[in-house]
Parts: C-alpha cells; structure tokens; sequence
C-alpha cells in the first residue's frame, strides 16, 4: 500500500505533546512510533517502507514507521492546545482519522486533512441529520466530500465539549474520531451517553472505544 508511510508522518506529527496513553482496540495505526516518551522501541522499524511514493509526496517528515502488524495501538492524548490537526487516510488496515482524538481551548480550530483516499468530516448533529453526539449548542459542520489529496476543511469549536464526527463513506467501516473541547465535566455529555440504538454495531462499538478514550483523557474514570 503505497501510502503507510505518508500516514505515519502525520501520525507522529498529531501527537508531539502528550500525556495521556490510552489504547484504541480494533482500528490499527500500529505500533509505537507515536510514543515518543514511553521509551518502546519494539516497533520501530526506521525506514523499511520509504519507496518510490516518496518522490511523489511532498512531505518531508522523516520519522519512524508503520507496522502493519499491529492491531490496537496507543494514542496520545494531550493538553488542550489552540490549534490541532486530523488526518484523514485509508491505510492497509482501513480508514481512519489520526488521532482519533484530539484536544483545543474554546475557539480551537481543527484542521482535517485529506491524506489519502476519498473522507469526510460530519459532526454527529441533528442538521447532518444525525443523533447529537455533540454539547448542547454546538454548532455543527460537513465538509462534504474531499477527494483530493492534501485538500483541508476546518472547523473553529466555541462550545466546550466533547464531539464525535463522522465520515460520510465510511462511518460504518468505523471511521469515527472526537473532538475535546476545553476542560468539560464528562457528566451532561451527550457524546459520553450510551451509542445511539439506531446505529449499526460497528458504529456502537467504536464509539463506545472513543468514549472510553474521552473518558480517560477527562480523568473521569466510572
Ligand atoms: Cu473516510
């Protein structure tokens, strides 16, 4: 698959600050590359994935790898920050948003990148027409369809919360990620509440792993 190691560049520049470690079981991103205070180096492998689709990528990050073989893999979740970015890939293992959960102040702004493949970015909110999955007065977004590689959409969080976000092809494929918004009570969550019925289970399932994830990232531990 021509393009894991454009993933895991942007995968290791999502995660420079960090203290949370949590685990995100059954959506691989491999590996330990993106820990880069936990001291494992068991899976990383430097390099041994750069081939011809170097050339042709523009980035220049060098960093680390992606191990394919790994299935559930730790994220970092930091401090909130003003500024935060989320890839949007297909890898070999299937469609993902990297990280799958990011952190901003109130006014934040997070940028989506289209890295590979063809995603959306949709918050879970009534005029997607969607459950809400969101703060109470959130505001919701739709990038629409984005197609081109490199192509961006943003969206500025005013309501502290937390957020879950879809993309359109893929939401049931499980290519679900949240947004954390502030420092907000993990109580009165409408995102921390049980999966919505109507969805599939594989839906269910993954956001249950990201509640989890929210959950912990929040210091909200029952
Ligand atoms: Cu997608």
């Amino acid at each position: 698959m021509p393009n894991d190691s454009l993933y895991t560049r942007r995968r290791v520049l999502g995660v420079t600050s960090s203290v949370a470690v949590v685990g995100l079981a059954g959506c691989s991103g491999g590996g330990s590359t993106d820990n880069p205070e936990g001291g494992d180096t068991t899976a990383t492998p430097t390099e041994d994935h750069h081939d011809a689709t170097d050339t042709e990528s523009g980035h220049h990050e060098e960093e680390g790898d992606h191990d394919d073989g790994g299935h559930g893999h730790d994220e970092e979740i930091g401090d909130p920050t003003d500024t935060a970015e989320v890839a949007m890939l297909t890898a070999d293992d299937g469609q993902h948003f990297e990280p799958h959960v990011v952190r901003v102040n109130i006014g934040g702004t997070v940028t989506f990148v289209n890295e590979s493949g063809s995603h959306s970015t949709a918050a879970y909110h009534p005029d997607n027409d969607q459950p809400q999955l969101v703060p109470d007065g959130a505001q919701a977004w739709d990038s629409g369809l984005l197609s081109e590689t490199g192509a961006t959409f943003e969206h500025t969080f005013e309501t502290e919360g937390v957020y879950h976000y879809y993309c359109a092809p893929h939401e049931a494929l499980g290519m679900i990620g949240s947004v954390i918004v502030g420092e907000p009570d993990a109580h009165g969550q409408p995102a921390l509440e049980d999966p919505p019925a109507d969805k599939p289970d594989s839906v269910r399932e993954k956001i249950s792993e990201l509640n989890e994830m929210c959950n912990d990232a929040l210091g909200h531990t029952h």
